[in-house]
């Protein structure tokens, strides 16, 4: 990602993300409409997302240069003039589409909604429109309406169809938000003009004449007012008021929140959420990605998404042909396959307990279940710290015959300890992830402090700690990763309380993260910060330095950086509290120390 206009591009994302973010923090109201239409939503928890347009012909090449990005952005990045791109209509003719089968690829791989783009930000309608003849039935030679023949598909499979559509971004029209090389700069569009004449007829179109919709997709609200996203919302649940509207409609207007593209958030979070990932790294087809993620990466994903509450919408991006490249049907097969076995730890699954992450996989619940995902296998026995429930029966996921598996729960409520022991076979019985059920009665009920885990490792996560702001202006936070930003006063810090069982001697270490995306200018890390640690009376002082590296299996655009801190005796069990400070801060950019979490590992 070298080129400037990528950079431009890069600036904005790191822009949605941030607004996402602020959005986050602000809790919607209850409204029983709401709560209503999001119903089969959240029981969803998996949906297919489809990019497919009039990028799908260049495919990421550009009068033979290959162009860097996403493909569906190819219009912006080569600067492609209107009528130059408007001519890609005339070799579009995806005579392999069938919709049908489509459909029942989403089906097969578990899926229980589909979004396809209505419209991207290159303005051609995927549909027949009566608002714009730049549509797929007006201006190309297969005539044909896909997303009716969609519609039908849909019906027929129970399946809820969905629309992505650009309401703001529209790079073929002069009003559109976007689009500076055939027109004036954004600040000088009369935007409003085209929300009135394109956007809200189009949007009319959508939820007049292909049924029911689960909801539309709105996404990158560049120029919208607060008022025009609550009127194009408002618009959505009065023609259809079952339709759900993504957040990306912009102003915190929608039915629910959309993480930055391939996000995962953490901690217990409250708010109804969805992840759209892409499969490879385009949304459109470009001929030339090849860089699949593998199937226990997106597995992974999947169930870290649910164990915290949110939804997985999965990308595919059909050739020009209309069809669904062949490595992404191999992927989804897989998916469904594991589905079918394991589908009831997923389907209408409430998330982890636990604020933090567990060492050993991943927790779905429902009411009288706990779920614990393996997705490495430990052999022989798998201990939890921290289940209060009782557990009545434990049984592997897996085994029709649900043999039950010894376990013996122990421990010591006065310490607030408690641990739960399961026996498992020697093989795991699923190669991707093997999941434990325990039956429990009632709901989840687990320790919520922060404490030691059977590996001996305390992981403090950084967005859990307790934030000490040294001024009202500071502007330490956390972005949707959890991962603190804006640490640049070193007089800012921050503290946990956790548990100890068992005392020992553990070396202290921080993971901070690279930046999230490669930047023109900066170092991809950071650091030089001198540091001190109090915990249990001590003092530990250290300079921030590469000690290792690790990419995270179930979100791999996060690479972690390790450094050690120090190295602490605790010589009884109990509550501790450890705070960490900045004596000094590098590089004081926007940015500063990209923390993840502080481990206390038990030394060796
Ligand atoms: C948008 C589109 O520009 C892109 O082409 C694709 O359709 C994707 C699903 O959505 O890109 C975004 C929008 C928001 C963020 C990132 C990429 N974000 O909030 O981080």
């Amino acid at each position: 990602m070298k080129n400037p206009s990528t950079r431009r591009v890069t600036c904005f994302l790191c822009v949605m993300a941030l607004l996402a973010a602020s959005a986050w923090s602000q809790s919607t109201t209850p409204d029983p409409q709401r709560e209503q239409r999001i119903q089969w939503w959240r029981q969803a928890r998996f949906g297919m997302f489809i990019h497919w347009g009039l990028y799908a012909v260049p495919a990421g090449e550009w009068k033979g240069k290959p162009i860097p990005g996403i493909g569906e952005w190819i219009m912006n990045r080569a600067r492609i003039p209107v009528a130059e791109y408007e001519q890609l209509a005339r070799q579009f003719n995806p005579v392999k589409f069938n919709a049908e089968e489509w459909v029942r690829l989403a089906k097969d791989a578990g899926m229980k909604y589909i979004v396809i783009t209505s419209k991207h930000h290159d303005g051609f309608a995927m549909y027949g429109s009566k608002a714009s003849s730049y549509n797929i039935v007006d201006a190309t030679p297969f005539k044909r309406d896909p997303m009716k023949e969609l519609a039908a598909a849909c019906r027929k499979a129970g399946i809820r169809l969905c629309f992505y559509y650009s309401h703001a971004q529209d790079w073929h029209e002069r009003d559109g938000a976007g689009n500076d090389w055939d027109f004036p700069p954004d600040p000088q569009k009369n935007f409003a003009k085209y929300f009135e004449e394109k956007a809200k007829p189009q949007v009319r179109e959508l939820l007049a004449n292909y049924g029911p919709l689960g909801l539309i997709w709105f996404d990158t609200p560049r120029l919208i007012t607060k008022e025009q996203a609550v009127e194009i919302t408002a618009l959505v649940h009065k023609l259809q008021p079952s339709c759900l509207v993504s957040g990306r409609v912009g102003h915190n207007a929608g039915d629910y929140d959309s993480a930055g593209d391939n996000q995962i958030s953490v901690g217990l979070v409250r708010r109804d959420w969805e992840t759209p990932v892409t499969m490879n790294d385009t949304w459109g087809f470009k001929k030339d990605d090849h860089n699949w993620k593998s199937v226990p990466v997106l597995i992974r994903q999947l169930v870290r998404i649910t164990s915290r509450g949110g939804n997985y919408l999965l990308n595919v991006g059909p050739t020009a042909e209309g069809e669904i490249p062949q490595p992404s049907v191999e992927r989804l097969r897989e998916i469904g396959q594991w589905l079918r076995v394991n589908g009831e730890s997923i389907y209408g699954a409430s998330p982890n307990p636990f604020t933090y992450n567990l060492e050993w996989g991943f927790i779905t619940t429902r009411e009288g279940k706990l779920y614990l995902h393996l997705l490495d296998w430990p052999q022989k026995q798998l201990t939890v710290y921290g289940i209060r429930n009782k557990i009545r029966n434990a049984y592997l996921l897996a085994d029709r015959g649900r043999k039950h598996l010894a376990f013996k729960q122990e421990g010591d409520p006065a310490i607030d300890f408690y641990s739960t022991s399961i026996q498992l076979p020697v093989a795991p019985p699923d190669k991707y992830d093997s999941i434990i059920a325990l039956e429990i009665r009632g709901g989840p009920n687990v320790l919520p402090a922060l404490a030691q885990q059977p590996s001996g490792t305390i992981s403090l996560e950084a967005h859990l700690a307790d934030v000490h702001k040294a001024t009202s202006g500071s502007v330490i936070a956390f972005d949707p990763r959890g991962v603190v930003t804006g640490w640049v006063d070193a007089r800012d810090w921050l503290s946990w309380d956790f548990r100890i069982f068992r005392p020992g001697t553990y070396d202290l270490i921080a993971l901070t993260t690279l930046r999230r995306m490669p930047r023109a200018a900066g170092p991809e890390w950071q650091g030089g910060h001198r540091m001190l640690v109090e915990v249990a009376g001590k003092q530990l002082r250290s300079t921030m330095s590469e000690d290792g590296r690790f990419v995270d299996p179930s979100n791999p655009l996060m690479t972690y950086v390790t450094s050690k801190l120090g190295q602490v005796t605790i010589d009884k069990a109990g509550a501790f509290q450890l705070a960490l400070k900045a004596e000094s801060m590098e590089g004081q950019g926007k940015l500063g120390l990209a923390l993840a979490a502080v481990r206390l590992v038990p030394a060796k």
